[in-house]
């Protein structure tokens, strides 16, 4: 009998044939990482609790690259968590979600009809819906590391999930997500600044949410505003994730993997980006560092322009592009 750590073939939905870990066991697979904390990754079969089974396979090879495999969501939910846990670690040099190289599991096929997916602290997992009519399986990449940076919030600066501190939670899940989605670099499914554009959410083919210019969901927020506290976390998020797009790429037209972005500022003035790479080392430092429960959209940007002084040096000209991205959405000046 043999037993350890395996490289298995995945067909997935959203990211075509992929590989994942996975651990033999005598002489079937499971769908269990042991190179990444022991994720795993469970088929719930329309329930909605408990873990149901957890996925193996005779193998190594899962799904079919279609929802007519069960499978084939296991595979996009294990790679997206397994993308998500390599991004952390190799550009920040996190191990895990609380950072102590513990894995936590995700669970797939939660009940019927579910269009959602969720990330809990109290089971530390992570669990998807198959969708809805033309909705699709919510496994692609950037949900997976939307609802996986959850679990990192939670860890770090456990931003209250209510009012400016809750859009910054949101804002948070959404950055990783871009951010993971382009570091994966796949094919498939090649980075961007939407987010859910692969689950077909609103039936017509539109993302969930747009980093660019959030107000094209007609309800996101491109600015700060007195009132940004009181409307729901998923749009008092999107002036962060308009700061984020801002200070990555700029202000104005651009085309990034033949996705047609057009970011306008508050205050009308430009923003010269600093490429994501460096926006995100400063949110997560930010988020790490100097986020805490309470962290209003004002403390976000002192975080941020602390963050980039520490890496860049205060008045480089990264920290007052930094300063001039928050400008654009109507904080500080
Ligand atoms: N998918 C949603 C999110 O991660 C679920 C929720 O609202 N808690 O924000
Ligand atoms: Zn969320």
């Amino acid at each position: 009998e043999f037993q350890g750590v395996k490289q298995g073939t995945g067909n997935s939905q959203y990211s075509g044939r992929v590989t994942i870990g996975t651990t033999q066991s005598g002489g079937s697979y499971q769908m269990t990482d042991s190179a990444r904390g022991g994720h795993k990754t469970y088929n719930l079969n329309r329930g909605s609790s408990g873990t149901g089974t957890l996925f193996t396979d005779a193998d190594d090879v899962w799904g079919n690259g279609t929802t007519s495999d069960p499978a084939t969501a296991g595979v996009d939910a294990q790679y997206g968590a397994q993308l998500t846990w390599d991004y952390y670690k190799n550009v920040h040099g996190r191990t895990g979600i609380r950072g102590d190289g513990v894995g936590a599991y995700s669970r797939v096929h939660y009940g019927s009809n579910y269009v959602n997916a969720f990330w809990s602290d109290d089971c530390f997992c992570m669990t998807y819906g198959d969708g809805s009519g033309n909705s699709k399986p919510l496994t692609s990449i950037d949900v997976a590391a939307h609802e996986m940076t959850h679990g990192v919030t939670s860890a770090t600066a456990n931003l209250n999930y209510a009012g400016e501190s809750g859009g910054l939670n949101e804002a948070t899940s959404d950055i990783f997500a871009a951010a993971v989605e382009f570091w994966a670099d796949n094919p498939n499914d090649p980075g961007d600044y939407l987010v859910g554009e692969k689950i077909n959410i609103n039936g017509n083919g539109t993302p969930l949410r747009y980093m660019d210019k959030p107000s094209k969901d007609g309800r996101s927020k491109d600015a700060w505003y007195s009132g940004l506290g009181g409307i729901d976390v998923h749009y008092s998020s999107g002036p962060a994730n308009h700061w984020f797009y801002l200070a990555s790429e700029g202000s104005g037209a651009k085309v990034i993997n033949g996705v047609s972005y057009d970011s306008p500022t508050s205050d009308g003035l430009p923003v010269t980006g600093i490429g994501r790479d460096n926006a995100a080392k400063i949110w997560f430092k930010a988020l790490t560092g100097r986020m805490q429960s309470t962290t209003d959209y004002a403390g976000a940007r002192e975080a941020t322009l602390w963050a980039a002084g520490e890496l860049f040096g205060v008045g480089s000209d990264t920290y007052n592009n930094v300063a001039n991205a928050w400008a654009a959405i109507n904080v500080g000046s």
